[in-house]
């Protein structure tokens, strides 16, 4: 097999299996007694509960058991915040998994009846009578941090449950020697990402052994069987914890919600299995959203365009309670990643994380870096208008020229590899930049303005170095790890900790150990997702499980190459350091034809007969592999737009979306990534935005109310690439799973504004539906 399955496009073994619809997924499953939950949630956005009577729905039809706060007391501790950011002045509020006293959400859980059917469970909940006494509701996250605001938890001062700040240089200095200062205030909006498959859970408890099975559509298996022993009060080592086929998760299933330790609950109490399957509606109210910041910032520079300083204010709105790795995004994901691709001297940035009578945000795809990429290359094109400069000029002056191992920015980061003037230069070469501006200055057609938008970016992935999560107060490890075991048939297993749901690892990671020990790929089957049989592994997010996951596959598939060797030596009769290796073959140096294959040797290591003096049989290996940085992949993007000024509907002439993830080990893969993550960005944009009305109730609650991108809105995204390696990653590789994300809004917010600057529009709130882009442009007329 040659060594160029690395690096080539096979298809993704996992497709047949999910578009013939053969995929199970954890609703799919069905086990003998099992019964179903249905959750009561509050209709309120913030209330007292006075009285829950649940005697009429407790003796309805089919109905097993209704439990309240009052039956989990003592026996289910609060959802755990795991991101306990330090020098930040965190308040973690209680999240209890039933609302105690006072629901702070619309979808806050309040009861849970568990029936016989789905159908008695639903119809059940309507006759549990809760009588609430409301309160008043605050959903903007400046309104929430202001004095006279609503408080969410009595012992929270202004709902503020952190401050956060990053600051690196003069900053005031900066601003003081400025030629020109310019600034924006920014809505990031809140975004409700849309995985396929809502969430769900079977939580399978045996009474007379005390061992608890829970099939879960996660991102992270082994994080939910720790947090859930720890909520539930199991022993680790009596929780087996599936993540089946899961639907995608964007972000939204790395959270461990009260949902499911209220169905492990369930089925603890009633020794049997029970099924929890969120509805749509549901998964719109309760499943975590993203974004929702409200930006205040300024950037300071010389007339010539030169950067000197950047300075910002964020008010990050985290909703009712703190989700499980919350606390990270805006802060540590955001604000460390400010400088973006440029050489700037100074920054600052305060971060006000804020309670609101949301829905709880976590991370969404990008997490934290396209709000910074948003701000920063916002602010790029504002000061390129100021300057009368073009705004890819103003980028390339303030570029980090190229560099290989190590360059460190005013955050304190150490960037491990990049060439960004290339990536830009690449970009505008593809599109003809030149031509296009020439275009554009021929001025509108009928009416349709063309406009231009870049978008530069470097992002944080592959997290991390443990010893960094333990600084930054990330409650656990980030570390990966790897087994790959060899059968006598030569066949190979691998076994991750990481557990992808939807990115193709499955694929990709046997392309690695076949290009690395030259089997087929075919004949490498990947294991995850299982905590029975995997080894420990931190989950997918961050686009971590190649940076890391993978290196520790890569180190493993070279162990076993080690022991091959020794094997082979010795059954060539010849010296380790005489042997030579090349796909898979290992021969005597100078002698090709003396060799064994490693599938001989598979054999032998595990039938045994002939082995080496103190060499085990089997031939198996495995790694834990803590990163010594995290990676940073890199990007330009470009998109063209025209903007009808009669009905204000943007158009996207092209996408063009240039990632640098370092050698691609299946670029049709990375190129699904990058189409995803670009689409995703597109969306915010132009699109999507979960609404709330004045009372807290979720306006845009379904399919219908929220807007998603479709095929038919967009053009062919055209996907370039440079490689840039990582110098410290064994393959070079960096992650794709989120670079398409990073600056897709950007560049096409900045396309529009760049298409309306000639009408005197400036700013525009996101999404720029139709109807903002036309009362923008009327209100530019006067
Ligand atoms: N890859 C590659 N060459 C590289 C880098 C990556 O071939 N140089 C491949 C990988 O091996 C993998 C894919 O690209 O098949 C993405 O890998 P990676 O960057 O490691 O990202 P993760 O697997 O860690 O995925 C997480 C990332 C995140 S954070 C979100 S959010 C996201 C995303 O992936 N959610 C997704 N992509 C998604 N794709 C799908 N289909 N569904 C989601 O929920």
């Amino acid at each position: 097999m040659s060594t160029r399955i690395f690096g080539s496009g096979i298809r993704r073994r996992e497709d047949p299996r999910l578009i013939t619809g053969s995929a199970t997924y954890t609703d799919d499953l069905t086990l003998p007694r099992m019964v179903h939950a249905a959750m009561l949630r509050s209709p309120h956005a913030h209330a007292k509960i006075k009285s829950i009577d649940t005697n009429q729905a407790a003796t309805a039809p089919g109905v097993v058991a209704v439990y309240t706060h009052s039956d989990t007391d003592g026996k289910l501790e609060p959802a755990p915040c795991a991101w306990l950011l330090p020098d930040s002045n965190l308040k973690v509020a209680a999240y209890h998994c039933i609302a105690k006293d006072v629901v702070r959400y619309v979808g806050d859980i309040v009861a849970v009846v568990v029936a016989e059917t789905r159908y008695a469970a639903e119809d059940a909940l309507e006759s549990i009578q809760v009588e609430y006494e409301p309160l008043p509701v605050v959903i903007d996250p400046k309104e929430a941090a202001a004095s006279g605001a609503p408080q969410l938890h009595e012992e929270i001062e202004n709902n503020q449950a952190f401050h956060w700040s990053v600051a690196g240089g003069d900053t005031d200095a900066a601003f003081e020697q400025a030629e020109v200062t310019v600034s924006d205030r920014i809505i990031q909006q809140r975004l409700i990402p849309n995985a396929m498959e809502p969430r769900a859970a079977l939580a399978s408890y045996t009474l007379a052994t005390g061992e608890l099975t829970l099939w879960n559509t996660t991102q992270n298996p082994h994080i939910v069987r720790f947090l859930s022993s720890l909520v539930c009060g199991l022993g680790e080592d009596k929780i087996r914890v599936i993540a089946p086929e899961v639907g995608g998760g964007f972000g939204s299933k790395i959270a461990v919600y009260p949902a499911d330790f209220i169905t492990i609950f369930c089925s603890m109490q009633l020794g049997r299995p029970v099924k929890w399957n969120e509805t749509r509606s549901e998964n719109y109210q309760a499943t975590t959203h993203g974004r929702d910041h409200v930006q205040q910032v300024e950037l300071a520079a010389k007339k010539d365009g030169t950067l000197l300083g950047l300075r910002c204010t964020v008010h990050a709105g985290m909703g009712a309670y703190l989700s499980t790795a919350a606390p990270g995004i805006p802060t540590i994901l955001h604000g460390l990643m400010l400088s973006g691709v440029y050489t700037l001297p100074a920054l600052k940035e305060d971060v006000y994380g804020v309670y609101t009578n949301g829905t709880p945000v976590e991370a969404y795809r990008g997490a934290g870096r396209p709000e910074a990429t948003f701000m920063l290359e916002r602010m790029m094109d504002v000061l390129a208008a100021e300057l009368g400069m073009d705004p890819a000029e103003v980028r390339k002056k303030n570029m980090i020229p190229k560099f290989e191992d190590g360059h460190e920015v005013v955050t304190t980061l150490n960037y491990d590899s990049g060439d960004y003037p290339g990536a830009l230069d690449k970009v505008l070469e593809h599109v003809d930049y030149a031509g296009l501006r020439k275009k554009q200055a021929s001025g509108p057609t009928n009416g349709a303005y063309l406009g231009l938008g870049l978008a530069t970016y470097v992002e944080i992935c592959g997290l991390g170095p443990s010893q960094v999560a333990g600084a930054i107060g990330f409650q656990g490890g980030l570390w990966e790890s790897a087994i790959v075991r060899f059968h006598p048939s030569g066949k190979v297993h691998v076994f991750i900790g990481a557990s992808p749901h939807g990115q193709g690892e499955e694929t990709t990671f046997a392309q690695i150990v076949s290009s690395e020990l030259g089997v087929d790929p075919n004949d490498v089957k990947v294991f995850h997702g299982d905590t029975d049989n995997t080894p420990m592994g931190w989950g997918t997010y961050g686009s971590r499980t190649t940076a890391v996951g993978g290196a520790a596959l890569a180190l493993t598939a070279r162990k076993i190459r080690d022991k091959a060797k020794t094997i082979a030596a010795h059954l060539l009769e010849a010296a380790i350091d005489d042997m030579d290796y090349e796909d898979g073959k290992f021969f005597v140096k100078g002698a090709p034809d003396q060799h064994k294959t490693i599938t001989e040797i598979a054999l032998m290591a595990n039938v045994a007969w002939n082995m080496p003096e103190g060499v085990e049989a089997g031939l198996e290996a495995s790694t834990f592999y803590d990163p010594p940085n995290f990676t940073f992949p890199f990007g330009a993007h470009l998109a063209v737009v025209e903007v009808d000024t009669e009905t204000g509907k943007v158009t996207l002439k092209r996408y063009v979306a240039l990632d640098d993830c370092g050698p691609q080990i299946n670029p049709i893969i990375v190129a699904g990534q990058v189409h995803g993550g670009v689409v995703q960005g597109i969306g915010q944009a132009l699109l999507e935005e979960a609404v709330y009305d004045e009372g807290g109730q979720l306006v845009t609650g379904s399919m219908l109310d929220y807007a998603l991108p479709r095929a038919d809105g967009l053009p062919e995204i055209e996907v370039l690439s440079t490689v840039t390696p990582s110098p410290h990653h064994p393959l070079g590789v960096k992650g794709v799973g989120e670079a398409g994300t990073i600056a897709s809004t950007a560049a096409v917010y900045n396309a529009v504004i760049d298409a309306l600057r000639p009408l005197g529009v400036t700013s525009i709130r996101m999404p720029l539906t139709p109807e903002r882009v036309w009362q923008a442009i009327q209100q530019a007329k006067g």
